[in-house]
């Protein structure tokens, strides 16, 4: 039988890359993010592609209500999940804390961490009871260092950083692994929403540098998905060669 992950936020980026890895390696998918239509096709390319079977789940991570219906609602045996990508997530915006906007906080704040919380609580009963399981939490380089306008995506990924501490601790008795993915530049639609389809500003993020790809992170998760079972890497950050942390960049 096909083991079953759940990917949040699968239908652009690292999320879609990681979905599309997890099929090639003999996973069936359910697949959550809140554009239909982008689920609708990547659940095609699943199928017809890799004979993976996927499942696409539309719902705003931010709402309660809707992560515990879908999850609520699955079909029994899409119940049985092994791996949990938390990945759904975003930066908005890049001010100093005096000029940062609460709109843009309240959706970091509701996504990257209470969204994060909402969809765990739904999962983590679920491997409990067959105690067996992976969640893999992508943090990020801003959930280990803070750099300049970075103050509240920095202070969400460093709450993710704690919560996958916290999980592991909580999770141990239960046989589930718990990793924590530090990415550094990846270039997807990260930037573009960052800063409000200033597609400039958002490609200017990446220039004289060669930024990772969502599928360097992808491969990432390969290498830490495929280790025996008594095997748990806790935490792995990964930068582009040129980028030594959160703040140090050297471009050409
Ligand atoms: P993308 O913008 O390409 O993808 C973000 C994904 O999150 C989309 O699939 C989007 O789906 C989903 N998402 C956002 N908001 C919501 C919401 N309210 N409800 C449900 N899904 C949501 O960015 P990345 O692939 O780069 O980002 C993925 C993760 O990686 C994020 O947690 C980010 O913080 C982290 N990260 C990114 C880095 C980078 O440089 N790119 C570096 C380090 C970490 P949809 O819009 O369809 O809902
Ligand atoms: C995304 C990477 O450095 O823009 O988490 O915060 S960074």
């Amino acid at each position: 039988m096909k083991k079953i992950a759940l990917v949040t936020g699968a239908t652009s980026g690292i999320g879609k890359s990681t979905a599309i890895m997890l099929a090639g390696c003999g996973f069936n998918l359910i697949i959550a993010g809140r554009r239909k239509e982008r689920l609708d096709e990547l659940k095609s390319q699943l199928e017809i592609k890799y004979k993976s079977e996927a499942l696409p789940l539309c719902f705003d991570i931010r709402s309660r209500d809707e992560v515990c219906k879908a999850v609520e609602n699955l079909p029994r045996q899409w119940k049985n999940i092994d791996l949990l990508v938390n990945n759904a997530g975003l930066a908005v915006g890049l001010n100093h804390i005096q000029d940062g906007l609460f709109d843009d906080w309240e959706r970091m704040i509701d996504t990257n961490i209470c969204g994060l919380l909402y969809i765990t609580r739904c999962i983590a009963p679920l491997m409990i009871e067959k105690k067996q399981g992976h969640i893999i939490n992508i943090c990020s380089v801003a959930g280990k260092d803070v750099y300049e306008k970075g103050n509240i995506y920095c202070a969400t990924k460093h709450a993710v950083d704690a919560l996958s501490k916290a999980m592991r601790i909580d999770m141990l008795k239960y046989n589930i692994k718990v990793t924590n993915v530090c990415p550094g530049a990846v270039e997807t639609e990260f930037s573009i929403v960052r800063f409000k389809n200033n597609l400039n500003q958002a490609k200017a993020t990446y220039a004289g540098m060669t930024p990772l790809t969502g599928d360097d992170i992808a491969n990432v998760i390969k290498f830490v998905i495929n280790l025996p079972p008594h095997v748990c890497i806790n935490d792995i950050v990964v930068t582009p060669t040129s980028q030594a942390n959160a703040i140090i960049i050297n471009r050409d």
